[in-house]
């Protein structure tokens, strides 16, 4: 695979793996801000970074009674309004790094900066299926596919999405190519990748370059045999070999709060500041923060969350006169469900959401 002709990455990123490109800011850095800025969003990739010229992308669509529709950048821009959202991208595999200190995992082993909070603008999935003609009835699956570069695993990124997903009028499914109201980096998948709020960023394809309606999932390797939660009695890549078809393949990432600073203000003051992520069934209502392992808790300050996609960013100040300590976090949503103590364990290291946890 070529790496030689990678576009030059961000230097405020930690490397966790130079080929692929694989690398998070620090969590401190990240809650900053509310909207991340370009320099500070992860980069996961499962193959190399190319730089694409946008006068000679284009994008097939497959699945439609009039055959194959194939758009250029400027017609699929031309073609429907633009759109924006404010969402938090995030993969699966954040804090593994903390759910392989439980029992070894396998993966790269993320801290808690692979998560940015964007604002995407681009043209809606829904808005793009009707112009296209692909009929919805009969399909529950929307495709997408890069081939436009090399992966790993298989001969092409790809990831499916339901139809309902993409024509439900809040979920605002796009193929983006902007960020921030900039055109979307190669690092990004630009010129243009899938963003699907709400769910893991194994979905968000980056270089998206083939949509398909199908009555099937994806039957590509990252959709059907990585990114599903198995269960803990699966500990080598043997066991989960039977085990991959079984399991459903993962959507939302679950409720989640992370702290992200811990600064002593005063001699018996300390300043907390951190993020939290909903799960699937509504937003982030509230953040509690405890410096004695979970035996009191005081609410958090929520500072800001935009949308239904946004994360959630909340700070507190905590009376606290040790010298040393940890302090938790744990994030409570609309629906009531809380943040568990214990995030439990799964092979691939997916979806950690144990109580956050971070010492001073
Ligand atoms: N074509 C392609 N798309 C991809 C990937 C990839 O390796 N190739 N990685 C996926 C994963 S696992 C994640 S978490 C996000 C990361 O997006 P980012 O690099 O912009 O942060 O892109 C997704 N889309
Ligand atoms: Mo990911």
């Amino acid at each position: 695979m070529d790496y030689a002709t990678e576009p030059a990455h961000s230097d405020r990123l930690d490397i966790q793996q130079a080929q692929p490109f694989n690398a998070e800011p620090s969590a401190a850095d990240l809650v900053e801000f509310s909207l991340t800025p370009e320099e500070l969003v992860y980069c996961r990739n499962h193959g190399p970074v190319r730089l694409f010229d946008e006068e000679t992308y284009f994008v097939t669509f497959k699945g439609g009674e009039k055959g194959e529709v194939r758009l250029s950048f400027a017609q699929l821009k031309a073609a429907c309004p633009k759109a924006t959202i404010v969402a938090a991208l995030q993969c699966a595999g954040i804090r593994r790094k903390e759910m392989g200190q439980l029992k070894p995992v396998q993966g790269v082993p993320w801290s808690d900066g692979v998560i940015a909070n964007c604002r995407w603008g681009g043209i809606l999935v829904s808005d793009l299926l009707k112009y296209v003609g692909l009929p919805t009835e009969g399909n529950v699956h929307v495709c997408f596919e890069s081939y436009a570069t090399l992966c790993q695993d298989d001969t092409y990124y790809g990831a499916s999405i339901p139809v309902e997903k993409c024509l439900s009028g809040d979920s605002s499914v796009m193929l983006a190519y902007e960020m921030n109201g900039e055109p979307l980096s190669a690092d990004h998948g630009g010129p243009l990748r899938v963003v699907v709020p709400g769910y893991l960023g194994a979905r968000w394809v980056k270089w998206v370059d083939t949509v398909i309606l199908s009555s099937e999932e994806s039957p590509n390797f990252y959709q059907q045999r990585d990114y599903k939660i198995l269960p803990p009695t699966v500990e080598c890549k043997e066991s989960a070999k039977p085990l991959w078809g079984k399991y459903p393949s993962m959507t939302a990432l679950p409720l989640n709060s992370v702290v992200a600073q811990v600064a002593r203000i005063a001699d018996n003051t300390l300043y907390v500041k951190g993020y939290s992520t909903p799960g699937a069934s509504g937003n982030v209502a509230a953040v509690d923060v405890s410096t004695d392992a979970g035996v009191t808790w005081q609410p958090a300050k929520i500072t800001y969350q935009e949308g239904k996609w946004s994360w959630t960013l909340w700070e507190a100040e905590i009376s606290c006169d040790a010298a040393h300590g940890t302090v938790h976090s744990r994030a409570r949503d609309t629906a009531g469900n809380v943040q568990p103590h214990d995030g439990g364990w799964n092979f691939r290291g997916v979806a950690f959401n144990g109580w956050g946890v971070r010492g001073w």
